[in-house]
């Protein structure tokens, strides 16, 4: 499983005050934290208002890739915040992302021709977040062969089926189910993402329907997740499911993670 490290983001309150007042060692902190607990990607999102995102969002590249030797992976919903800011990256990391939205592609995908940068497409387009599952693999069809016009093969594409709250359908964990096994189906080599929080939103014991999801997700072929490694129970869950997905042999991966403490202590 590729982690992405949610935690520098402007959602968080106590990331919105650190971002807001350039506290320089409260980011890099949070950066080497997740770095410590497995991240393979740092996400940044800035969550500002857009005519501040863009400096925010170079402050926090900077502070970030000064901490940590990670790629990053650049989220705002806005293609020419990530267009204006892509050229401060210090590494081949994810552009977090593009959807079938207005030209969001024809802004993001000539950025990456030519190098190793991945993306990460949503499913939805001018219409919004399909609630069914055909849509949504029509519209991840229309990412594939929209960025193969730009050389981007399906391995460089993650694709996120944009799971819906599960109070709101309580078909949502079925859907995006269905919705991943037809697209890796369609392109074996294209990884699936998602974020972890948006299936628990208005529920009691969110961290534990969290985990279930996470769970249910990487059995159904989940590739790639953006959730917050410093959470042990989060990242204990994740590493017995790669242990019990046959990804680690003799569980020497689950076993180093607990006696390095990095899963199984107190709290
Ligand atoms: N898909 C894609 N990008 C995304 C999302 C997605 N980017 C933003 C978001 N969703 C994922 N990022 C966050 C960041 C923080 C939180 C939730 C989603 C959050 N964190 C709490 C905290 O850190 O305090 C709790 C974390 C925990 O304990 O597990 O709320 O869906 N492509």
């Amino acid at each position: 499983m590729i982690i992405i490290g949610e935690k520098i983001n402007g959602v968080i309150p106590a990331t919105k005050q650190a971002i807001a007042e350039r506290d320089g060692g409260y980011i890099s902190g949070l950066a080497v934290k997740q770095a410590e607990a497995g991240a393979n990607y740092i996400d940044v999102c800035a969550g500002t208002d857009p005519e501040l995102e863009v400096d925010a969002l170079q402050w926090l590249m900077g502070v970030v890739q000064d901490a940590v030797e990670l790629p990053l992976c650049i989220d705002s919903p806005n293609p020419e915040v990530i267009a204006r800011v892509f050229p401060l990256a210090r590494r081949d990391g994810i552009i977090n992302s593009v959807s079938a939205e207005g030209n969001k592609c024809g802004i993001l995908y000539p950025l990456v021709q030519g190098t190793a940068w991945q993306v990460i497409g949503l499913t939805c387009d001018d219409r919004g977040v399909p609630g069914d599952v055909q849509t949504r693999v029509e519209i991840a069809k229309q990412l594939v062969m929209k960025a193969a016009e730009f050389g981007i093969a399906p391995d460089r594409l993650h694709i996120d089926p944009l799971v819906i709250t599960l109070a709101t359908d309580h078909e949502s964990l079925l859907k995006f189910v269905a919705a991943t096994r037809e697209i890796k189906a369609l392109y074996p080599p294209i990884k699936i993402t998602s974020g972890l929080s948006n299936i628990s939103f208005g529920m009691p014991l969110r961290r534990v329907v969290n985990q279930s999801f996470l769970t249910m997700a990487m059995f159904a072929g989940m590739d790639s997740a953006i959730l917050d490694p410093c959470n042990q129970e989060m990242l204990a869950t994740l590493l017995a499911n790669e242990a019990l997905l046959g990804r680690d042999r003799l569980c020497r991966k689950f076993a180093n993670a607990y006696r390095s403490g990095r899963i199984g202590q107190k709290r």
